[in-house]
């Protein structure tokens, strides 16, 4: 097998089209063109001619330019890396590609949203996709996740319906992006079984700070298998390095404003910059013995096996270092399957699974143009390819020989491989029953999972869930609908269903109690902090003549030697003179950002007594924001004036020299001069915690 640079090259190889010594302007077929600014005319100021095959050619392949953008993920962000296994996984699983920690095996991944077209938003509220392509020696292995660990829908046969109620409604293709309209949650309050998702859609999850910083899940119960044939259950979990961090609302849809590519342009600028995003591949493993141990189906994929009952035990890591080099080759016809897999790994009887095995192959031959998509460069195995299948549009191999089974003159080639040597094999399930079309009243319970949930959250997070219920419910036009779903959640927790009853203005359920009391503290973002590193964070220092440079620089070396992104932003771009006469680089001008896009914010001070950002409004907007939505934020010298003139409530800021205040992730010291150890120290705490709950209001 190529080794992993050999491939990265091949690649590069197969994209680059052009040639890469350069040379002249051709057609298509090569001929060269003397330019391409006039089409050819009769006359200068006479018409167009057909004869013009240039001009022609050049029209008609940009009038074909498009294809159909995928019915669900249409956005999306691709990029290349590896994933190397910690040690064999031969005790479960014969798949190649988990045996040998000497060997990296290449990736692409793509990450998406679900609901928006290909144009859209990056910070919708929404579930993300999280798409793993592995190109193993034994053939292309797809694990299709998500990052929740649960679906909507118990069967494929539903899809349809829920993917059009969650898209924009039919008769005017509004709202894009977004799942608060009547006919989703028409559909929910209809189908109790999309509550667990649901209630992960409310959450936080639904609107990740990047996608470096969010789980993955393969959701379905798969199976391993092993050399002698032996299967064990298994869920699949990506765990990232940086933690689960997300946004909050407000800030979300600001940023749908501010830059709707922020979470691809996040993911594209880590790699840029050699910060290389890692997660760790983790799986809970069922014998197959335990497979009625649960409460619950294993084969439903609206539920979870709560990491307390069966933990999730590290196997691999996976590194992206990679980005595409042309978005429409790779990631845009990256095709993804979740039946492609690989000797060792196999499917459960989930029925939704069972579905999504036949539609993505069948996707792809609308959205690619036909049955050759596998010989594009992003999808094509690393795995040689040898078969009897032929022909069909966009043909590119030239193949040779004999092109049917069994056959002589082709010296039987090519052979079959043979069960129980490297062919994939099928897991001999029994498998016996009468066809009826009814759902297993194992799959009835909708509601215990939805209340673990629940339970599991700290109380900013199911604060943060109930707004979002009473915003979502809140832009439902049919009151029938809104009282519903309210129903629905009085039988996940009576306090819940209260809250956003209150805020959508349909009669409170009565008090009821949780249709489970049993919590998995897994499940909350507090127990999700990686390794507690400020890498890459964006760190905002608000700047402007006469800053005090022995601050910033104080501050700028540390943050930047823990891996945070530092830039300095000032009313305009070029250069602001410091305190000590000397001229810094101003890194953006605040007209052409705002808080929302960074991840804390720091103000320095200037000469004694003077707030130098206390005049400019949007510097003071910029602290407001940041406050408001729970960043960290930092002051020093005469900077804790600008935080001291919003009047934070309840807020303690520091008062007298060096004394370093951190109280609800604002950090203040009012010395002038380098910032202390001391400071350094707690702003970096806080700016690791991610964000600060419960701050009272500032002055507006
Ligand atoms: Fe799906 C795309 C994930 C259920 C049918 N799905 C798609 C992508 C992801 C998922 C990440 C984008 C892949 C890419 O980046 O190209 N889908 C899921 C998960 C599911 C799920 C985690 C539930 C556990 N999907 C699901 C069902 C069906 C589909 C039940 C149909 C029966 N999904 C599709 C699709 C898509 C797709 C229509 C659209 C574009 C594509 O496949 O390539 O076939």
């Amino acid at each position: 097998m190529a080794s992993p640079a050999d491939r990265k090259q091949e690649q590069r190889e197969a994209f680059r089209a052009d040639d890469p010594a350069g040379g002249p302007l051709t057609t298509d077929q090569g001929v060269e063109v003397d330019h391409t600014d006039d089409s050819l005319a009769a006359g200068e100021r006479g018409p167009t001619l057909m004869e013009d095959f240039h001009f022609r050619e050049k029209l008609t392949r940009f009038d074909h330019e498009r294809i159909p953008e995928r019915v669900v993920h249409a956005r999306g962000a691709g990029a290349y890396g590896y994933f190397e296994p910690y040690e064999s996984c031969a005790e479960f699983t014969r798949a190649a590609f988990l045996q040998d920690p000497a060997v990296r095996t290449p990736v692409f991944v793509r990450f998406s949203t679900v609901q928006g077209p290909k144009g859209s938003a990056d910070t919708v509220r929404d579930v993300r996709g999280f798409a793993t392509k592995f190109y193993t020696s034994e053939g292309n292995y797809d694990l299709v996740g998500n990052n929740f660990p649960v679906f909507f829908i118990q069967d494929g046969v539903k899809f349809p319906d829920f993917v059009h109620a969650v898209k924009p409604e039919p008769h005017n293709d509004i709202p894009t992006g977004a799942s608060a309209h009547d006919t989703l949650w028409d559909f929910v309050s209809l189908q109790p079984e999309t509550l667990h998702a649901i209630m992960w859609l409310m959450s936080d999850r639904a609107i990740p700070r990047s996608y470096r910083m969010m789980q993955g899940f393969g959701v379905h119960t798969f199976r391993f298998v092993n050399a002698d044939g032996k299967g064990t259950f298994v869920k699949f979990h990506w765990k990232p390095r940086l933690g689960v961090h997300s946004l909050v609302w407000d800030e979300a849809q600001e940023c749908q404003g501010r830059d709707p590519d922020f979470n691809r342009r996040d993911l594209w600028d880590a790699i840029e910059a050699g910060e290389y995003p890692e997660w760790e591949l983790g799986v809970q493993l069922v014998p197959e013995e335990d497979e009625f141990a649960f409460d619950f189906d294993l084969l439903d994929p609206t539920k979870i096996i709560p990491e307390e009952q069966v933990p999730v035990r590290p196997i691999g890591r996976m590194v992206l270092d990679r980005n595409p080099e042309n978005f429409f080759a790779e990631t845009e016809q990256v095709a993804f399957h979740t039946a492609n897999v690989v000797p060792g790994i196999d499917f459960t009887n989930d029925p939704l699974l069972q579905a999504r095995n036949f539609s993505y192959l069948d996707t792809q031959l609308i959205r690619l143009g036909g049955p050759n998509f596998s010989q594009l460069p992003v999808n094509r195995p690393v795995a040689p390819v040898r078969n009897n299948q032929r022909d069909g549009y966009h043909q590119s191999a030239i193949h040779s020989g004999t092109n049917y089974f069994p056959n002589s003159l082709g010296g039987g080639c090519p052979a079959h491989a043979g069960a129980g040597g490297s062919a994939y094999t099928h897991y001999a399930e029994r498998v016996d029953g009468h066809k009826i079309r009814r759902r297993s009243p194992s799959f009835q319970d909708h509601y215990s999972q939805p209340a673990m949930f629940w339970n599991s959250m700290a109380d900013w997070e199911k604060q943060h869930i109930v707004e979002a219920f009473r915003f979502e419910l809140g832009k439902v036009g049919a009151m029938t609908v809104r009282a519903r779903t309210v129903e629905h959640l009085a039988k996940v927790d009576g306090e819940l269903a209260v809250q956003v009853a209150r805020g959508v203005g349909v009669p409170e359920p009565a008090a009821a109690e949780a249709a489970s009391k049993s919590a998995s503290p897994a499940l909350s973002l507090e127990s999700l902090r990686g390794d507690g590193s400020i890498r890459t964070r964006q760190i905002a220092v608000l700047v402007t003549d006469g800053v005090d440079a022995e601050q910033i620089t104080s501050v700028r070396e540390r943050l930047a030697a823990e891996g945070a992104v530092v830039e300095a932003l000032a009313a305009t771009d070029g250069t602001i003179t410091g305190s000590d006469g000397e001229t810094y680089t101003v890194d953006r001008a605040l007209p052409t950002v705002a808080s929302v896009l960074y991840d804390a914010v720091l103000l320095p001070g200037g000469p004694v007594g003077t707030p130098p950002t206390a005049a400019d409004p949007d510097a003071v907007r910029f602290v407001r924001d940041a406050y408001r939505h729970g960043k960290p934020v930092g002051a020093l010298g005469s900077g804790v004036g600008v935080l001291s003139a919003l009047e934070p409530e309840g807020l303690r800021l520091s008062t007298e020299f060096q004394r370093v205040v951190a109280d609800q992730g604002v950090v203040t010291d009012t010395s002038p001069g380098p910032a202390s150890e001391e400071f350094l120290n707690a702003f970096v705490d806080v700016i690791a915690a991610h964000r600060h709950w419960g701050r009272g209001p500032v002055r507006r």
